[in-house]
């Protein structure tokens, strides 16, 4: 079955694992529709644009959490968007899944702290890869 899925990760929180986000998008579409394919997109800044776009891209970002089938989160490097992402995704239902490498952060009490959320500490990328084609198969 082919899922739509709604990728988290940092933007503004900073972009160290830009490349990583790239590179699991580009493995769920193999198979799989990713609603925010520009979380990946090397080229976005953390600094560039104001306020201006501020509550279109919020409005957007809603709708395609209510339309998505599940949320799936990178939160090695903390991004505030993506701790409201989850929150908004829970009180959805949404099944979220959320990766992170315990090596370089040490993941927020917020998100370990609720058992609703399904947590996936990993420390080589293939891990992550393999628990993600898991997760797919039955999300
Ligand atoms: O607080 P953050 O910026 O790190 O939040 C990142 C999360 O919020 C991501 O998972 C996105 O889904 C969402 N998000 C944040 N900024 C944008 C955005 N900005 N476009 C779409 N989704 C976003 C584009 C402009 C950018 C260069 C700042």
């Amino acid at each position: 079955m082919s899922l739509k899925i709604y990728f988290a990760g940092s933007i503004r929180g900073g972009r160290v694992d830009a490349g990583l986000y790239r590179r699991m998008i580009r493995h769920m579409q193999e198979k799989h529709q990713v609603l925010t394919e520009h979380v990946g997109d090397l080229h976005l800044s953390a600094l560039e644009q104001g306020k201006a776009g501020d509550a279109a891209i919020y409005d957007q970002d809603t709708a395609w959490l209510r339309e998505s089938d599940v949320l799936i989160a990178e939160c090695t490097c903390p991004s505030l968007g993506v701790g409201y992402e989850l929150a908004y995704a829970e009180q959805l239902g949404k099944p979220c899944h959320i990766f992170y490498n315990p090596s370089k952060t040490q993941l927020s009490a917020m998100l370990t702290g609720d058992p609703y959320f399904h947590i996936i500490p990993y420390s080589e990328e293939s891990e992550l890869i393999e628990a993600l084609d898991k997760i797919l198969q039955n999300p």
